[in-house]
């Protein structure tokens, strides 16, 4: 047995005030590989309302001592868990993979997007965190403040189990708040990890907290959780608006960042080698369950064929395997129940009579059969309003929809409920900045596909992608801060504002 087989099927707590400690009810749930479901990466602890009402509690107590340690401070901390996070790069992503599936090179990005976000984060800790503003009054200064918000909730997917989880912990962490996390069940071990670096990295106890369990065990406890002030989600749509609707109830903050139905655009000028590269990885990298995959593929008639031929050729070359094999392109999906429901997508796409031109069913040969494998499954003749075309499936499956000219592609592209990630492939220059003008999503690429969002730019999407909130970049803080604005008077008078001015 490997070192790294040895760390395997180990049991873990919960990290609550600096102790890790079993769940209350003393129940725990296993992690399995999804390349290999007999192979169980872990026992974690099967949380409850009285496991998130300890960590609560214990995140209350610490969160003013921390908010009172200078930003700087604060920042010193989420450097040393990024070179922590960059020591270790390596063993993280190979849990990783096993653990969610991802090939290795796709979990190396996972974790430095992890180590990105901490490097920009640590620089942020000295950056400022508010503005001078003129007063219209004499001898009165005016500026503004961005303070914590208190204890906050992050509840995060299982698609990016170290990046996603930085995205929200580092920035609510640095701005002075305590947090209680629970990570998807899915994927609990990365989580696990990162606490432990964190601690390492000198976070005092009680700052973090993380539950680990299911969602209506442990994450609606925490959403309804009386001290908690704000609610961080990443996730599908249907559990995002139960959250929101609570959150609403109860006066809370929550950032919402929920499904995609990301397209790329195809014009009659675009490189059309490029723009097959462009969907290959858009589409069937992370075996497409990023939010951001690329789903659909908006092609334009006189290149539909050409682009058609060489997607289905190189489609039926890409290797399913274990992520951990060097020569896999697509790894294995999450879980049985989203293999189901991939497969369930490829039924209601013939049934929609689409033409289903490669892949369309569940791999269970051989080595296969202990795995969650779904063949790379592409659909031609598409049409915009078809459920395939419209439903988020989080699976290797993308849709081919022609159309006659850019007007009709950005029509298309911008037909669903959803408005995360959209892209155009083009050599005209003019095509390029309307299809930026005119694309209705939060993300917009040209020349590239619907992935590989950088974290010092704001990431997030509108429509039923979101509420309006960015992760990442300079709108990092907006969610986990509230702004005090603060007037000084220093003339020894009463002054009126808008009267004593001097105006008529
Ligand atoms: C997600 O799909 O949930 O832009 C996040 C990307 C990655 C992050 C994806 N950097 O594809």
């Amino acid at each position: 047995m490997s070192a790294e087989e040895a760390e395997l099927g180990k049991t873990y707590g919960n990290l609550i005030g600096g102790e890790w400690r079993a769940a209350r009810g003393g129940e725990t749930f296993d992690s399995v590989n999804p390349a290999r479901r007999s192979e169980v990466v872990g026992h974690f602890a099967r949380s409850s309302r009285a496991d998130v009402d300890d960590a609560v509690s214990a995140a209350v107590a610490a969160q003013p001592g921390w908010a009172r340690t200078p930003m700087p401070g604060r920042a010193e901390v989420i450097d040393r868990a990024g070179r922590l996070l960059a020591e270790r790069k390596e063993e993280l992503a190979r849990l990783m993979t096993r653990e969610m599936g991802k090939v290795l090179t796709e979990a190396k990005g996972d974790v430095q997007e992890g180590i990105d976000m901490a490097k920009y984060m640590a620089g942020q800790g000295r950056n400022p965190i508010g503005e001078v503003v003129p007063s219209e009054l004499r001898d009165k200064r005016c500026f503004t403040e961005r303070v914590p918000i208190g204890v906050v909730g992050c509840i995060s997917p299982w698609n990016f189990p170290m990046a996603i989880p930085c995205w929200k912990l580092m920035p609510a962490l640095l701005a002075g708040n305590a947090v209680v996390f629970k990570p998807a069940e899915d994927t609990p071990l990365m989580a696990i990890r990162l606490a432990e670096i964190l601690t390492e990295a000198g976070l005092p106890p009680g700052v973090l907290n993380l539950v680990t369990g299911f969602g209506e065990e442990a994450g609606a406890p925490l959403v309804e959780h009386p001290a908690i002030r704000a609610v961080s989600f990443t996730g599908s749509v249907d559990v995002g608006q139960q959250i929101a609707a609570t959150c609403g109830r109860l006066g809370k903050r929550v950032s919402l960042e929920l499904g995609g139905k990301n397209a790329i655009v195809v014009t009659a000028d675009a490189d059309i080698e490029l723009a097959v590269d462009g969907a290959l990885w858009g589409g069937f990298g992370t075996a497409g369950q990023r939010c951001t995959a690329t789903s659909r593929l908006i092609v334009e008639g006189a290149v539909l064929e050409s682009f058609t031929e060489q997607l289905v050729a190189r489609v039926g070359k890409l290797r399913l395997g274990d992520g951990l094999d060097p020569a896999t392109d697509v790894g294995p999906v999450i879980n049985q129940s989203q293999l189901q429901r991939i497969h369930s997508y490829t039924e209601i796409g013939h049934q929609e009579s689409a033409r289903l031109l490669t892949g369309g069913s569940v791999a269970s040969d051989g080595a296969f059969g202990d795995g969650n494998f779904y063949r790379p499954t592409v659909f031609g003749d598409v049409r915009p309003e078809m459920r395939i075309a419209q439903e988020e499936i989080f699976g290797p499956t993308v849709v081919v929809i022609p159309a006659k000219d850019l007007a009709e592609s950005v029509r298309i592209a911008n037909g669903t409920r959803y408005g995360l990630s959209l892209s155009i492939y083009t050599k005209d220059l003019a095509k390029a900045f309307h299809a930026v003008d005119l694309l209705e999503s939060g993300i917009v690429y040209v020349n590239a596909p619907t992935i590989g969002a950088e974290i010092q730019l704001p990431f997030g999407g509108t429509k039923w992608t979101g509420n309006g909130h960015r992760e990442a970049g300079p709108t990092a803080f907006d969610e986990f801060t509230e702004w005090k604005t603060i007037y000084i008077d220093y003339s020894g008078r009463l002054q009126r504002a808008q009267i004593d001015t001097g105006r008529e």
